[in-house]
């Protein structure tokens, strides 16, 4: 009898249904990680397979007649248990290989599966899709399966959870609550602008950093007919009474270090000041609080007419708003499309400078990344899930969530590792291994899943 304990860690695995948004193609992999011999505990040890949140991607596991929607009001946002089982029967029969080895690993002697929530598979906090979830796996009835809102382990001297809860555009007021009208700001965001500009760009790739990246991205490829649709698609989003909280794409921290106004601290990279209405926009910052961005989407207006026309679409209801609110006061204002926007040019549009100041650029030198200091602040703060952790029992925190692995040392001596993600065309699937050997020191340590080995 060994005795020793293991926990392994994957995570933002992102299996979907959608043959367009699925982004996991590494089923065959899994299946092999799955039979080696770090995953076949030997008489009295013990080892638990932790997928550590975001291992479904419900958000973007949604229908192509959902993608093609041109309304955001069309797009259904409600969910219930049952329609959440149902988009996981989809993915399974999608993945089917993926079930099928988890549930084999899930009847193995001394070995656990354990499911950790995440934002991208929140539903899984629901007993009635838990049970679903239990069943497609065949390990009903069976010890080998747990779904937690976080793993610690005191022997492992490790704490971990997804991490969106320290993310302020994926936070739950409650994370406990199953409810469509109160999931955080990023599930609205994905359903009614991220699926439908990935649907017609498979490249751009849905993760939280790939957010503010969107239009950047646009900018890059200079489709022009995407981006006319991305300016209405996000305009719908910024105006849709279903949605309680907003993202913001420009993250908090990247804002402050640009040297932006404060006031705009909170606007978006993306046509926020466009959509915020004229009180929030100046002649500087037409589009957007970033230089590079509102001097695209300047010299985009000036050759383009279909974003001329998605532009005005915009301006011309807001036109609209402001006239019936003048006449009506204290109705409620319907935002009524316009008819026919035009795709002439108007004068308070701001014309092209010539090149901007690049903040881009600056950005890159912000040091660690952002979930460095949300696993510094565990030790500090009281963590959502949980009492302050002390070091002296918690040598290894781990996140999944941003996809950027990482292993860093933190100054109070403690490890932070992040999962990172199998669902990118170029994953290297990072894999983090914890052990502890009776007598021993508890270890954990990011590795590789590469030709068939763990380094
Ligand atoms: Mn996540």
């Amino acid at each position: 009898m060994s005795g020793l304990k293991r926990a392994v860690f994957v995570s933002d695995l992102h299996l979907g249904s959608n043959p367009t948004l699925d982004d996991f193609t590494r089923d065959r992999e899994f299946e092999v990680l799955l039979e080696l011999p770090a995953l076949k505990p030997g008489a009295g040890d013990q080892v638990d397979l932790v997928l550590l949140g975001d291992s479904f991607d419900l958000w973007q596991s949604v229908s192509e007649n959902e993608c093609r929607q041109e309304k955001s009001n069309r797009i259904d946002l409600e969910y219930l248990a049952d329609s959440e089982a149902q988009r996981l029967a989809l993915v399974r029969a999608k993945h089917l290989r993926w079930f099928e080895a988890l549930g084999r690993f899930g009847k193995r002697p001394g070995c656990r599966l354990v499911f950790i929530t995440g934002n991208h598979d929140h539903s899984l906090i629901n007993p009635a899709v838990q049970a679903q979830v239990t069943q497609y796996l065949g390990l009903d009835g069976s010890a080998g399966l747990l779904f937690a809102n976080f793993y610690e382990d005191l022997t492992l001297s490790l704490y971990a959870d997804h991490g969106n809860q320290y993310d302020h555009n994926n936070t739950y007021d409650d994370f406990a609550r199953f409810d469509w009208k109160n999931d955080c700001p990023g599930y609205y965001f994905v359903k009614l602008f991220f699926n439908r500009i990935e649907y017609r760009d498979p490249r751009v790739d849905n993760s939280p950093s790939g957010w503010s990246a969107v239009w950047h991205w646009l900018r890059r490829i200079m489709n022009f007919k995407l981006l006319a649709a991305a300016i209405r698609y996000y305009w719908q989003y910024s105006t849709d009474d279903r949605v309680p909280q907003r993202i913001k794409p420009f993250a908090a921290r990247g804002l402050a270090e640009s040297g932006v106004e404060p006031s705009l601290l909170g606007q978006a990279a993306a046509p926020g000041l466009l959509v915020a209405g004229p009180a929030a926009r100046s002649s500087e910052s037409f589009f957007s609080a970033d230089p590079e961005i509102e001097e695209f989407l300047r010299k985009a207006y000036e050759v383009s007419p279909e974003v001329r026309r998605a532009v005005n679409e915009i301006l011309e209801t807001q036109e609209q708003n402001e006239a019936t609110r003048g006449i009506q006061r204290g109705v409620k204002r319907e935002a009524r499309p316009v008819r026919k926007p035009s795709a002439r040019r108007r004068p308070e549009v701001p014309k092209p400078k010539g090149a901007p100041r690049g903040l881009a650029a600056e950005r890159g030198i912000a040091g660690p990344p952002e979930d460095v200091g949300w696993a510094e602040s565990l030790f500090s703060d009281k963590p959502y899930f949980r009492d302050r952790l002390d070091v002296r029992d918690f040598r290894y925190v781990l996140f999944g969530h941003t996809h950027g692995a990482l292993d860093h040392r933190i100054p109070n001596g403690a490890t932070y590792l992040n999962t990172g993600t199998w669902a990118a065309v170029d994953a290297d699937l990072p894999v983090v291994v914890a052990e502890c050997a009776p007598g021993d020191p508890p270890t954990a340590k990011l590795l590789r899943f590469e030709g068939g080995k763990l380094r």
